[in-house]
Formats: C-alpha cells, sequence, structure tokens
C-alpha cells in the first residue's frame, strides 16, 4: 500500500500546530559556558544564560577557568568542569524555554584545548546513565586529568621541531595556515607525547573542546570541524583534511587517534538519550558540528560572507574576516582556518591592543574623557608623526619591544605632547593592522566593531579612515552562542544563513560612523610607520 503526504492544506490548523522553530546555540568558552536559543519564525532571543566557571564550581579552584600558577608556561583546565557547566546551564535553561521544543543545537569551544581519552570513552558516551553526572562516568576515560587550553605557552621546543621535521615555519604555514604556535594543538599533542609516552599511549581518542562536548552531546564520536581543526597545525587548509606529514612530525600513529575532519555544516548526530530523559530534549534532535569561538564568532557578528571585517578590541586586539581565497599569510603572523558557513577565514592577533591604549593613558595620567578629547586636538594623521606602539612583545609582527618608538618632534619623541602620542599610539595600531591584514586580500565595505574599546567614537573614526570602511557597532552581546544558534539553524531547518544573520545582527542603532579622511591621508605616515618598523 502506498501512502501519499498530504499537501498543507489538507492539515487542518498547520499553521498553529507548527513547532516553534528554536533553535540551541552553547558555547563553552576560557571562563564560562553560555546559551542561546532563538526563535527563527519570530526572530527573537527566546532564552539566554551563562554559568561561570570560576563562581559556579569553585571546587575545581579555577576562578578564571584555568588552573593557575602551571610550570614552564602551562596552562590547563579540567574537562569535568566543562561537563559540569552544560548540566547547570541545561537545568538554567530548562526553566527559561521548553527545551523539547528545540529543533536544531550547535555549539562552540575556545579554540586549541585538547581532551585526552583512553578505550573506554566511546561506550562511556554511548551508555550514559541520567541518573548519574556526566562528569563522573566521563572521568574514567581521561587518559590525561586535565587540558590543556589556548592559554599555554609551554611548548616553543615542540614548535621547532615540527617545523624543523617539515623544511621551516613558512612550510608548516603554508600546509597548516599558521606556522606551528604554542597554542596550537598539534606541539601541544606533541609535548604529551614526550613527557608522559605512556599517557600518550593510553590515548585512544583526542578531541578539541568543541568535537569533545559535541561528542558527549551526541553520545558518539563527532568530527572536528575545519574552523577549530585548522587551529591544531595537523590540518591541510588546501585538502581540509589532516596532513600526514604534520602528524608524522608531531607524534606517532596520531592519525588514529584523531576523529574525522568535516566542514561545519555537517549533522554530528542527534542527541543522546541522557539528556532528552534529563533535562527533557526532544528524541532525534539533530546536532550540527561544533566549531572553534572565533569561527562561531564570525557568524554571529553577521560577518560570514567575505566583505565584513570583525574588529574585536579588548586586552589585545583580534582581526577576523571571512577570505574570498585561501591564502596563508606569508610573514607567518595571521591564521587561516576553515568558514564554517564555507570557504576560509582568516584571524590575526595583536598582543598590544587596550593594553597600549591603557598604557599610554596612563603615562599622562589621562582619564578616558582626556583620552577621547586628544583626537579633536590632533590632526588626523598626526602630521605624519608616527608610534610603534608596542609596549609588550608584538606577535603581528613578531617584534620585541618593551615600550614603543616614536618618530616625529623633538617633543614628541621625548614623549611631551600627550595628546599627538595618544593619536599616534591608536593610529600606529591601526595602520599596523591595515599593514598586516593585506595577505588576506580583503576589500572590506563595512567593519564591525566589538569588544572594550569599541564603544569609543574617536578610535572607531581612526578604523573607519585608516581602512576607508564604513564602521558599525553590533547589538550582539553573545556572538558566539548566537553564532552557533544560527548555524544549526541554517543547518538542520534549512533556512538560508545570510538571512538569518541580517536578522538576528543588526547594527545598534545611530552607531554607524562613516570614514571621513581623504582616500590618502595615510599614506605618509603609513610609509614613516613601516620605515621605522623596519629599522626596528
Ligand atoms: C584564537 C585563540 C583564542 C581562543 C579563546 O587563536 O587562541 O581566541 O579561541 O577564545
Amino acid at each position: 500500500m502506498t501512502s501519499r503526504a498530504p499537501t498543507p492544506s489538507q492539515l487542518p490548523h498547520c499553521r498553529e500546530a507548527a513547532p516553534a522553530m528554536l533553535s540551541l546555540g552553547l558555547d563553552s568558552s576560557t571562563q564560562s559556558c553560555s546559551a542561546i536559543v532563538i526563535d527563527t519564525e519570530t526572530q527573537t532571543i527566546v532564552a539566554e544564560t551563562s554559568v561561570n566557571f570560576g563562581q559556579r564550581l569553585p571546587h575545581y579552584n579555577a576562578p578564571s577557568g584555568f588552573i593557575p600558577d602551571g610550570a614552564a608556561g602551562e596552562v590547563h583546565a579540567d574537562p569535568r568542569m566543562w561537563l559540569d557547566a552544560l548540566e547547570l546551564l541545561f537545568e538554567e535553561l530548562k526553566d527559561q524555554c521548553e527545551l523539547a521544543k528545540i529543533a536544531a543545537i550547535s555549539g562552540a569551544g575556545q579554540q586549541h584545548g585538547s581532551v585526552y581519552l583512553n578505550d573506554q570513552w566511546l561506550n562511556a558516551i554511548d551508555t550514559l546513565d541520567a541518573s548519574e553526572s556526566l562528569s563522573a562516568q566521563i572521568q574514567p576515560c581521561l587518559a590525561r586529568r586535565t587540558a590543556p587550553i589556548w592559554m599555554d605557552t609551554s611548548t616553543g621546543a615542540e614548535c621547532r621541531e615540527i617545523a624543523a621535521a617539515l623544511g621551516g615555519d613558512e612550510v608548516v604555514c603554508a600546509k597548516s595556515g599558521s606556522i606551528p604556535i604554542e597554542r596550537f594543538t598539534g606541539p601541544q599533542i606533541r609535548r604529551f607525547y614526550k613527557n608522559d609516552p605512556a599517557g600518550y599511549a593510553q590515548t585512544a581518542h583526542i578531541h578539541l573542546v568543541s568535537s569533545f562536548l559535541c561528542s558527549v552531546l551526541c553520545g558518539a564520536d563527532a568530527p572536528i570541524d575545519t574552523g577549530d581543526g585548522a587551529g591544531m597545525n595537523l590540518l591541510n587548509i588546501h585538502t581540509w583534511d589532516w596532513d600526514p606529514e604534520l602528524l608524522a612530525a608531531t607524534a606517532p600513529e596520531l592519525g588514529k587517534r584523531l576523529p574525522d575532519a568535516a566542514p561545519g555544516n555537517t549533522t554530528a548526530g542527534q542527541i543522546s538519550e541522557y539528556f532528552v530523559e534529563k533535562y527533557g530534549f526532544a528524541q532525534g534532535t539533530p546536532i550540527t558540528l561544533f566549531t572553534g569561538d572565533n569561527p562561531s564568532s564570525l557568524v554571529g557578528m553577521g560577518a560570514s560572507r567575505p566583505g565584513k571585517v570583525v574588529l574585536s578590541l579588548g586586552t589585545s586586539d583580534t582581526f577576523f574576516a571571512a577570505m574570498p581565497g585561501v591564502v596563508a599569510d606569508p610573514q607567518g603572523c595571521g591564521h587561516v582556518f576553515g568558514n564554517p558557513a564555507g570557504g576560509s577565514m582568516s584571524l590575526q592577533c595583536f598582543v598590544n591592543g587596550s593594553l597600549a591604549r591603557e598604557a599610554v593613558k596612563d603615562k599622562f595620567n589621562y582619564d578616558w574623557d582626556q583620552f577621547t578629547a586628544a583626537f579633536n586636538k590632533t590632526p588626523v594623521a598626526n602630521d605624519d608623526q608616527v608610534m610603534l606602539p608596542f609596549f609588550r612583545p608584538e606577535i603581528s609582527p613578531r617584534i620585541d619591544l618593551a615600550a614603543p618608538i616614536l618618530k616625529g618632534s623633538e617633543a614628541f619623541e621625548n614623549w611631551q605632547d600627550a595628546d599627538a602620542a595618544i593619536r599616534a599610539c591608536v593610529e600606529g595600531q591601526f595602520i599596523n593592522m591595515k599593514l598586516r591584514s593585506d595577505w588576506m586580500q580583503l576589500q572590506p565595505e563595512v567593519i564591525y566593531l566589538t569588544g572594550g574599546a569599541s564603544q569609543n567614537d574617536a578610535i572607531a573614526q581612526v578604523v573607519a579612515d585608516i581602512f576607508q570602511a564604513k564602521v558599525q557597532r553590533l547589538a550582539v552581546s553573545s556572538s558566539v552562542a548566537l553564532g552557533a544558534a544560527l548555524r544549526a539553524a541554517s543547518h538542520t531547518l534549512g533556512l538560508n544563513l545570510h538571512q538569518l544573520e541580517s536578522q538576528f545582527c543588526q547594527p545598534e542603532a545611530g552607531s554607524t560612523i562613516e570614514p571621513q579622511a581623504a582616500i590618502d591621508s595615510y599614506q605618509t605616515a603609513t610609509a614613516n610607520f613601516s620605515a621605522l618598523l623596519a629599522k626596528s
């Protein structure tokens, strides 16, 4: 007997009966685990909550999300803390919205962190008992008690060894999108293998924070997506698959310990019975691969298509953007990751962000209002006086300075002109950023500013003038979790991602700043900056 699907008109009360199109995005970051639930029909955020690791789980002794005082640059966290936080989060979320109505789920994790699991892992996540905690049931699977995270700088020797095995930093960069970087997962795995060969031998599976949590939710081993996977120095950015040479240079038989690599818009599986029984999720809810926090934020800021740049102005500044092609930074300072919406994205970190802005302000005992007023008292491009605004060793470009270098009038060079010094610091930061991001071959139409300093109009104006692009601040607060919810909605519910971005990622009213300076205003200052850098 054949049955025919009813047409919509045959379905009584079809519209009223349609379930809400809810999508859940998770964000397991350094300090907290957060969730956002969006309703794609009403285009609203229906629930939002966050669990701070240090405050809510003080017994892990990680007040800022990591175990303090690690030896030799080690910075680790306890994966059980991430699991406990996930459970607290679901407890809170189920009071805010009916979890059974969630039709799509995805998430993101802090990048680079790695979890080492033994051969009990697959069985454990497949047979979780809802009357016990996740952390108690997964603890016996940990082949390494703690997980190194992105703040770990202990792997300098391993970076050099991997580069030497491949034929130099440039070779690793051309293949993986980054030179060997201390915090990246490959060098971290190599250090574990060297320091604890028995622990490495016990390790049957290695996951990133993102794929670890995704696997727990699915009750099965989830692939690593190309966004987070490219932060490992193991993924080839031309094939988007594990690179045999990089694997071999990192640790023996590494390939068999890694899950598959897959594009972000892949279904990892369905939510496991544990979460259905314990928190009331609907059976069979599909889960889209998790990704890294930065790739997720690219989507959550509404910038998953080339032409838009995200500039996060924090302690350090981060520049990221969808890229039109796949190119690696020839200077080896930037990173290429997979774009979870397809294609690739760039990311570049600048150590001297708010750190430098604050240092120059403090040097003159200014408050932030005086700092901002300095821009009205000085001309655009500062009469071509420039500063290398590096109060600490910088990584973009790599330069080992402990104090800025100034070039201009005698008073300026002697730090006697406070207003010019403040303008020079900020202009120097963004001239540098423009020079360092040339390799990405971008033509930004709009720059989305986020982070603490993004609210400062004077800084935003300098950004608009130097990049000759309009600058906007977005009303989005948790762009990482929102990015995950948008990705899940697009992949599972078949909605157009760009349309979702324009619905959920709106600029703050009145926040747009247009370039005011003429296109060539910064020509001489940029040449002066480059010359000063070349000499330093
Ligand atoms: C990016 C990086 C951090 C982490 C934590 O390379 O290390 O941004 O993703 O947020």
